[in-house]
């Protein structure tokens, strides 16, 4: 009977979410806040909890010094106080990476030259884990037996951190004698040190390969996948086999990777699709020139598919150069920052009278629909610019955390585009609406959520009880897994619908509800390590997400 009544009800919040039409004329949705100060620039971000980013830079003059005295690189950015702490590091982290490890454990690497008291850190190695009682950074020098500057990263179905790539110098754009087109695996027990493994599609897809885009793709066999796109062109990959399965046609409109930075998102994983990977690639330019306008077009493709080809649209209207996405909540992408013109680099010239290489930023966020592919360009425009070394990620209470901008070589304000450390928050239109929002109560049986994260399973079924927001309730779930951010990429994000296997209303509580939901299939759709669930209503997020640990364990 309790069943009888939520499915009438999931049937009027269908009609209601089809109901709804944009009203392109109407006043622009969304808002910006000005939050904070990140004290130190932010290149690189990660979702370390539910409210803490860890934020990592440059070697460069920035605002709070560490321990030893010399500038802080790596901060902790606390979003509910947006209070700010120094984390110590001995290497320069420039133009890094970083991905999760199963265990939880943060890895990162790469980087560049020594400066202001800190060590190369081309062959770096580092280490942090969020959940530790004081976390901070570890590091292997030389870790790496090769130098990697602007390397990409992907957590592997089995846990481990792949590293792609990269250059054994900085430069503008990559070349031969610089170019590293190889790979290398790092496990969860660090040992032994991995060896490089030729990759010969990075010389390719030269001179434009630098951090590649790399996709692990979802399958049933357990195999590890991976789609790795440069420059105009992508092949499917099989990591055991070091077999290429397939190369993709080349992407019309130009060149879509550094320093002509486009953006690369795979869409959420549906289970009513079977896990269905479709890329999505935006923006980038045509040539290094400093008036060259910004690649106003969008491929998708299913790299999995026979003979697949791309789908093209207009990216809302607009170009744009160095665009960060986010997944949003609702399986909607958000694309925020960038450039009407140019590619990514410093500027040029005297600071009195300087060249940007990137201009015209692109002030107003545009949301993609990955169902309809329409485009809400109705937004409200923040006022920060923010073009080369800016990032952005979901937060855990649905809004979207938004840094950085440094087309700068060192620390410079009060010019035309500085060295940006205030911080903005943008609120999403799902926020505004006035409804109340789902609060999640439990998760597995945890009620104290989010201080300590629930260690959940693949295929697993999870009990979770939730207070719902509205009236005519529509629940859907979905795990997130946040990326590391740099560069318009977010190494490893995933995006997956879970199956809501059952939902009742308590007998003693009708505006609450116990659900259960089914846990991805297997680690190849969702990455081992730390996720976060998110339960909306009619498309409206709960109050928070509730921090995960996917374990490969099932005993
Ligand atoms: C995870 O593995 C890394 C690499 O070996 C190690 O440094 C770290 O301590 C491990 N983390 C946990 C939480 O066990
Ligand atoms: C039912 O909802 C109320 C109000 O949100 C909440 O405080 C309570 O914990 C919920 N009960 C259970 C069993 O989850
Ligand atoms: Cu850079």
């Amino acid at each position: 009977m309790k069943v009888t009544k939520f499915i009438s009800i999931l049937a009027l919040g269908i009609c209601l979410v089809t109901a709804s039409p944009l009203h392109p004329r109407q006043a622009p949705v969304g808002k910006w806040d000005i939050v904070g100060d990140s004290e130190v620039a932010a290149m690189h971000i990660v979702l370390a909890s539910y409210k803490d980013i860890y934020i990592i830079d440059k070697v460069e003059a920035n605002k709070i010094k560490q321990a030893k005295g010399n500038p802080a690189i790596s901060a902790v950015y606390d979003i509910e106080t947006n209070q700010v702490t120094p984390l110590d590091l001995t290497t320069d982290t420039f133009c890094s990476a970083g991905s999760f490890f199963a265990n939880g454990t943060l890895f990162h690497g790469g980087g560049a030259e020594s400066g202001l008291g800190y060590n190369p850190g081309y062959q770096s190695v580092r280490f942090i884990t969020p959940t530790d009682p004081n976390p901070d950074w570890t590091e292997i020098p030389d870790g790496m037996t090769t130098s990697r500057w602007y390397p990409a990263m992907a957590t592997l179905p089995n846990g481990n951190v792949l590293v792609m790539g990269g250059s054994l110098k900085g430069t503008g754009k990559n070349n031969d004698a610089f170019n590293n087109p190889t790979y290398e695996i790092w496990s969860a027990g660090g040992a032994p040190q991995p060896q490089p493994v030729q990759f010969p599609f990075l010389v390719e897809v030269m001179p434009y390969n630098l951090y590649p885009f790399v996709h692990v793709m979802p399958n049933f066999d357990n195999k590890q996948i991976i789609f790795v796109f440069a420059n105009t062109q992508g092949i499917l990959y099989d990591i055991e086999t070091y077999t290429v399965i397939s190369k993709i046609p080349v992407i019309p409109d130009g060149v879509r990777s550094y320093p002509l930075t486009g953006n690369s998102v795979l869409l959420p994983l549906k289970p009513s699709l079977n896990y269905k990977p479709t890329i999505m690639i935006c923006g980038g330019n045509t040539e290094m020139e400093i008036t060259s306008p910004a690649i106003a077009s969008c491929g998708r493709i299913d790299p999995t598919e026979a003979n697949a080809q791309w789908e093209m649209d207009n990216f809302g209207g607009t170009g744009r150069v160095m665009p960060d996405s986010v997944l949003l909540p609702n399986a909607q992408v958000l694309y925020v920052n960038g450039a009407g013109t140019g590619f990514a680099g410093y500027h040029r010239g005297p600071k009195d009278n300087p060249l940007y290489l990137n201009d015209n930023p692109t002030l107003t966020p545009f949301i993609y629909d990955p169902e309809t592919k329409e485009w809400n360009t109705n937004l409200a425009p923040s006022t920060v610019p923010r073009m080369y070394h800016s990032v952005a990620t979901l937060v855990s209470d649905g809004r979207v955390f938004v840094a950085g901008s440094n087309p700068q070589p060192n620390v410079e304000l009060g010019t035309k585009f500085p060295t940006e450390y205030r911080v903005e928050m943008f609120t999403p239109p799902y926020l505004q609406t006035g409804l109340a929002r789902p609060v999640i109560n439990s998760v597995a049986g945890f009620t104290t959520l989010n201080t300590q994260r629930v260690q959940v399973t693949y295929q697993q079924t999870v009990e979770v009880k939730v207070t719902k927001g509205q009236t005519n309730s529509f629940i859907t779930a979905a795990i997130i897994h946040h990326g590391f951010v740099t560069h318009s990429q977010s190494f490893s994000r995933k995006y997956v619908l879970l199956k809501v296997i059952s939902a009742q209303y308590d007998p003693d509580n009708s505006n609450n509800l116990t659900l259960n939901l089914e846990m991805p299939p297997n680690p190849t759709i969702l990455p081992p390590g730390p996720s976060y669930l998110y339960i909306l209503d009619n498309g409206i997020p709960a109050t928070y997400s509730v921090a995960l640990t996917l374990t490969l364990d099932t005993t």
